[in-house]
């Protein structure tokens, strides 16, 4: 099977490591398949042929043989059926998966991007700081409500999956941040995953995609 991701041929180095694209890569690199990798330059994700595959001009897309589609949690559960190794034992374990990975997007992910985005691209500004404590309280309450799942749990289902992938790439926007302290179970979980050797593998293919794209 031939599969195919869309990621950005180069972004600024802050960005660089962050980039979406990483999920589908760790789940590559946990469930050993072979990718490869559509570079979008600047200019491509406003052409019709790329939007036909990715409707907001974002990255990752997904092709395989079968199937072509966007939005990393959608491109993350088509992996995990792919993969003996992060497909879902047991229907229950399928259902949990769909929900954890909905809830990473759904329910965590605007909230830690509501702490982390305005202060990356509107620095400076006075309402950024104004926000701050009201972002932060939101995000604290989300963490909590984790912490709580988390108690007695190494992943959010019964084994390691694509649900974890996609909540530790939204965690892992909160690294920096001190709330993330205050919250031990969750730390803990987060340095869990980042320690998998597949998240490394992911990190450096995304790295040395833009070490070898960068502009002259
Ligand atoms: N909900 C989308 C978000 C994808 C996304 O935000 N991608 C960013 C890169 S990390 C992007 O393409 N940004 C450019 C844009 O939004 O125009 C997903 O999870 O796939």
């Amino acid at each position: 099977m031939t599969i195919e991701i869309s990621g950005f041929a180069w972004v600024p180095p802050f960005a660089q490591g962050y980039v979406k694209d990483i999920r589908p890569r760790w789940a590559f690199a946990e469930a050993g398949l072979d990718y490869k990798v559509h570079l979008v330059s600047d200019g491509d994700a406003d052409k019709p042929e790329y939007r036909r595959w990715q409707p907001f001009g974002q990255v990752p897309a997904y092709r395989d043989d079968e199937v072509e589609l966007f939005e990393s949690g959608a491109i993350l559960l088509r992996i995990a059926d792919r993969s003996d190794v992060l497909r879902p034992r047991n229907a229950q374990e399928a259902a949990q998966t769909q929900a954890w990975v909905i809830a990473a997007l759904n329910s965590v992910e605007p909230r830690v991007d509501n702490l982390i985005l305005p202060g990356v691209f509107y620095a400076g500004e006075e309402w950024v700081a104004g926000l701050r404590p009201h972002a932060e309280r939101l995000v604290g309450l989300r963490l909590k409500s984790l912490a709580g799942w988390l108690d007695g749990r190494n992943w959010l289902t019964g084994r390691f999956g694509v649900a974890d992938i996609v909540m530790a790439t939204v965690l892992r926007g909160l690294q920096e941040e001190p709330i993330l302290a205050d919250y031990p179970a969750v730390s803990a979980y987060l340095e869990r995953c980042l320690a998998r050797p597949a998240f490394e593998q992911a990190l450096q293919a995304q790295l040395q995609s833009f070490a070898e794209n960068a502009p002259a």
